[in-house]
């Protein structure tokens, strides 16, 4: 396992996220922790740990004295430190599921159809990042470097600098942003973009998303003085300098790479595989979310059978879907849709012995994940939207043997890294994905290990521990540059409130660029 240089400097790092890296289980009345799995908590969970640092974020339950005790009896098991913040019923169901989910993550997925902008909502959503802002001040000490993750939590920032914290804040954002014209139809747009710039770093995905925020940010205050390089922009706003980057995520690719090579796996995968009735196994994997572009795809696999006969009884697409979100209507929806098309499309085409889809409506252990990616020839992923679509990355670590096809959207933020190794797609274009899908069929063997040798070296360089080592650099780089220039808005008037007179300017000066004429 890559490891990383952090611990050279011993300062402390405070992580805060909507959800806290662990899962709490009931089972039969008794209360269990199970440690969350991503990427992202293997490469963050040794600096916290190193450091004495801090990760704050809801345990996805209410903060009981139960839970409390858990959680202190896992921090001293697992020498960890995490912090629970509770958050009400009536929080969830506005600032979570409505806010965040409903209004911010559609529109940042350019699904404006989708979105519900609620007053209400949006105030649950101030006032819980509010709190948020404050259990970090009760629990931050001099010299931490502070470190917001997504789309939940954009304001937490205007509070700590509300509360004269000067700490230096980070914030990475884990799914698109959207331009302009998309992003101004939200009511609070002014404080979206004034949160985001109450932070010294602002991480994004990739260029285009960066290149989305420096503009909606210019488009807002024509003033502001934006500065683009190859890795990042500077974004000069009054006396202070905020550096906003692009920082592709990633996964510990040596997990997936070497768990897909255990005899465990082996067997799993030799299982699939003899189980499989056609020759070549395609799959998708995705949380059962709209942006995904799952029914694109089953409509596009359709049209390859139909176009491609020779397909039907050859290829098999396998779909893992792990539940998400069910309890807001747009995701009962897609779960119908998906169901109803699985129906028809097998009831079109199936034989005697072979069926088209083969539909897992469920979440997997990492063994059986392992054993689908390695048994599949090639990897469906066509997301309509996505910040970046980890499994992509996953799908290449574990194609030990290179002899796999990706076929991927060009709206994954993963196709920036992964473009020339994979077969591109246009979800939106039936006809298009179809024949990419006849085409990864056919191809041959020295073609595939061409591409796959490729994918898997751009994934084995940039893993997840380059990317938390990159990030943080580029953190304590903006917190020197900030502190030659800065003096922070705590102390000054605050980043809103100059947002809002900036937009009022341009307005009273009229006919400025952020308008459609
Ligand atoms: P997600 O939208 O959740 O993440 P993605 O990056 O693809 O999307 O990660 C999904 C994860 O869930 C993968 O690790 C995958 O293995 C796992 N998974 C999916 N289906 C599963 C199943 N049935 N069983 C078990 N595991 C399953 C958000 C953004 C992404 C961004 C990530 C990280 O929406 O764009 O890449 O954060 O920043």
């Amino acid at each position: 396992m890559s490891g990383i240089t952090w611990r050279r400097s011993k300062r402390r790092l405070l992580v805060v996220s909507n959800r806290l890296p662990i899962c709490i289980k009931s089972d039969g009345g008794r209360m269990e922790i199970q440690s969350g799995s991503g990427g992202l908590v293997t490469a963050l969970a040794p600096i916290i740990r190193n450091t004495g640092g801090v990760w704050i974020g809801w345990p996805g339950c209410e903060v009981t004295s139960e839970v409390e005790r858990l959680i202190s009896d896992y921090n001293i098991e697992n020498l960890f430190n995490l912090q629970a913040i509770n958050i009400s019923t009536e929080e969830v169901e506005n600032y979570y599921r409505g806010f965040s989910n409903e209004a911010i993550w559609p529109l940042f997925h350019d699904l404006l159809g989708q979105c519900k902008f609620e007053g209400e909502h949006w105030e649950y959503y101030r006032n819980v990042n509010r709190r948020f802002a404050e259990k970090i001040v009760e629990s931050a000490e001099p010299g931490d470097l502070i470190w917001i993750h997504d789309y939940h939590l954009i304001l937490v920032a205007h509070y700590l600098r509300q509360m004269n914290v000067q700490h230096p804040l980070a914030f990475f954002l884990h799914i698109p942003f959207p331009n302009y014209d998309l992003l101004r139809r939200l009511p609070w747009k002014d404080h979206i973009i004034g949160g985001l710039l109450d932070y010294d770093l602002v991480g994004f995905q990739t260029r285009r998303d960066r290149r989305n925020f420096c503009r909606c940010a210019k488009e807002l205050m024509p003033s502001l003085d934006i500065k683009a390089y190859y890795r990042h922009s500077n974004v000069r706003f009054g006396r202070r300098e905020i550096k906003v980057g692009n920082f592709p995520i990633s996964i510990d690719f040596s997990e997936f790479s070497d768990g897909a090579q255990t005899e465990e796996v082996e067997k799993e995968a030799n299982y699939l595989k003899q189980k499989c009735q056609s020759k070549s196994l395609m799959l998708g994997v995705d949380r059962l979310d709209y942006t995904k572009g799952i029914p694109e795809r089953f409509l596009a696999y359709e049209r390859a059978l139909e176009k491609y006969p020779e397909l039907r009884g050859n290829i098999c697409l396998l779909q893992l879907a792990v539940p998400s979100r069910s309890h807001l209507s747009a995701y009962q929806d897609i779960r119908e849709t998906l169901e109803w098309m699985v129906g028809r499309i097998n009831g079109r085409f199936s034989e005697f012995g072979w069926q088209p889809i083969q539909y897992i409506y469920r979440s997997v252990s990492r063994t059986e994940l392992l054993g689908f990616y390695r048994a599949s020839d090639i990897g469906l992923l066509t997301p309509l939207r996505d910040g970046m679509n980890l499994v992509a990355k996953e799908f290449c670590a574990s194609t030990v043997d290179n002899n796999g096809v990706l076929i991927l959207s060009e709206f994954a933020g993963a196709s920036e890294q992964l473009s020339k190794g994979a077969i591109m797609v246009n979800p939106y274009n039936r006809e298009e994905t179809a024949d990419a899908i006849y085409q990864a069929f056919h191809m041959d063997l020295a073609e595939r290990e061409r591409r796959m040798t490729l994918l898997r070296s751009e994934v084995k360089r940039n893993d997840i521990f380059r990317w938390v080592e990159w990030f943080l650099s580029s953190f304590r780089e903006s917190e020197r540059e900030g502190a030659a220039s800065a003096i922070h808005p705590a102390n000054s008037q605050s980043v809103r409130s100059r947002v809002e007179s900036a937009v009022m300017e341009s307005i009273k000066n009229g006919g400025n660029s952020y308008t459609d004429d």
